[in-house]
């Protein structure tokens, strides 16, 4: 009776030995120091006397410049997959959309027109670039082929129509229009269909920039007298100031986990770069406050568990 028993703790034990061993290779393969909430954040700053876009790590360590040139380069939005960075290049006395790879190598011209052709932002499938142009004499927003072919106007109203940001799934676009005679968020289907205000506020509301879930979107209000992040959910209800702050604080963007945003503000001196979480706990500045950073955006990140 007792030798049956070793035997049968024996076999046990083994069964579990083998188990663990199989296992290892497994849990090796897991990155357990991986945080969604990482992805670095691309900006702009002044250097030499023009701008530039620079890159840091989520704790602002790593400062990197991207783009090096005597033209201003403005407004960087990652794709999807943080392999490309679509941005903004003052090239033969206008703005023209450009991208590059996330290290900053491989720059490529897409657009070519006289008008400004601004706000670039990829479709979650990457193939797709939406933009602002003033082309037709005022601002609208335009979508193309990400090689800059296929250019089709999307909103067509005699007021300012700008900043577009997909939502998640693809479907749809969020942007900023005055034509209601002050900012409100739209949002409307890719085909420019189906437009709604979403804000409906008489302050200035701009800024739109989504959750990586989809259900919120951050967005930038002046209704209590000075620019504050705010966030709501996807269909305008909810709507609350993160930010509480007197001076200037705009242009958010989610964290790839949707736990965090980034964002610029002034209150320390010249526009930084920040971070918080998305209930407004934790503000946090990244970079130095007697430099000049702005329109900060975080890299999205596959997620990989
Ligand atoms: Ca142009
Ligand atoms: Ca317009
Ligand atoms: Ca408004
Ligand atoms: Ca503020």
């Amino acid at each position: 009776m007792y030798r049956w028993k070793v035997s049968l703790i024996l076999i046990i034990l083994s069964a579990l030995l083998i188990g663990l061993v199989m296992a290892l290779p497994m849990s090796a393969k897991t990155p357990a120091s991986f945080s969604p909430a990482k992805g670095k954040i691309a900006f702009v700053g002044n250097k030499g006397g023009n701008d530039e876009i620079f890159s840091i790590n989520s704790d602002g360590s790593g400062r990197t410049q991207l783009t090096h040139d005597a033209v201003n380069n403005n407004l960087p939005k990652y794709s999807l997959n943080g392999d490309k960075i679509a941005f903004v290049k003052n090239t033969d006395g206008n703005d023209e959309i450009y991208v590059m790879k996330s290290d900053g190598s491989g720059e490529t011209r897409i657009t070519n027109n006289p008008a400004r052709d601004y706000d670039p932002v990829f479709s979650p499938d990457g193939s797709k670039i939406g933009f602002t142009s003033n082309r037709d004499g005022n601002e609208e927003i335009y979508i193309m082929n990400a090689d800059g072919s296929g250019q089709v106007r999307l909103t067509n109203t005699p007021a300012h129509d700008c900043y577009p940001t997909f939502s998640p799934d693809g479907s749809r676009i969020a942007f900023n229009s005055n034509q209601t005679g002050d900012y409100e968020i739209f949002i409307m289907d890719v085909d420019g269909r189906n437009k709604i205000d979403l804000t409906n506020n008489p302050a200035q509301d701009t800024c739109p920039s989504f959750s990586p879930d989809g259900s919120k979107i951050a967005f930038v209000s002046q209704r209590d007298g000075d620019p504050e992040i705010y966030i709501m959910n996807a269909d305008g209800s909810g709507q609350t100031n993160l930010t509480c702050n007197p001076r200037a604080d705009s242009w958010p963007s989610f964290s790839p986990d949707g736990g965090k945003i980034v964002f610029q503000s002034n209150r320390n001196g010249d526009f930084a770069i920040f971070t918080m979480n998305v209930d407004g706990s934790s503000q946090t500045r990244l970079t130095d406050s007697a430099e000049c950073s702005q329109t900060p955006n975080w890299q999205p990140l596959p997620i990989r568990f």
